[in-house]
């Protein structure tokens, strides 16, 4: 997913250039504005915490652009692409990461990523209804 700020940044054909050049394909995507029940739903594993409500504010404030990307190892393979959750982090840590040159903070880090196959198959489904065609 690019969040509110790689859209509103201008990132999407940044990003979508480094997914395609890492050998990822592009399945499916789709541009979404969340609503703040979608949002929270979405980020329901994070409730508890004290991020949450900016988080669903942030996620709120202007769509996203939701992908399907497929490949080898896609999952731990993109993670690492993205790199570290906070963009300040990523530019130390991670220059090359996406995180590190479109994100801003911990926060505003312009990508999410599925962390597993349980939450990919979650997440693909909260989005995209399944199909015969798969
Ligand atoms: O999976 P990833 O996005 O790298 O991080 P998570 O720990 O799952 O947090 C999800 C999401 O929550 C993160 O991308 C931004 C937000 N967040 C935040 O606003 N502030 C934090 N201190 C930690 C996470
Ligand atoms: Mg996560």
């Amino acid at each position: 997913m690019i969040k509110p700020d790689g859209l509103s940044g201008n990132y999407t054909d940044r990003v979508k250039e480094i997914i395609l050049d890492s050998g990822f394909s592009i399945c499916k995507e789709m541009v979404v504005q969340l609503d703040e029940d979608t949002a929270k739903s979405f980020y329901a594993e994070h409730a508890s915490n004290s991020f949450f409500p900016n988080l669903v504010r942030y996620m709120t404030s202007g769509p996203v652009l939701v992908m399907v990307l497929e490949k080898v190892n896609a999952i731990a393979d993109w993670r690492a692409l993205i790199g570290p959750t906070d963009a300040r982090k990523a530019k130390v840590a991670h220059p090359y990461s996406i995180r590190a040159m479109c994100g801003v903070d911990s926060e505003r880090n312009c990508v999410h990523g599925s962390d597993s196959p349980e939450s990919a198959v979650r997440e693909i489904s909260f989005f995209f209804k399944a199909t015969s065609s798969g």
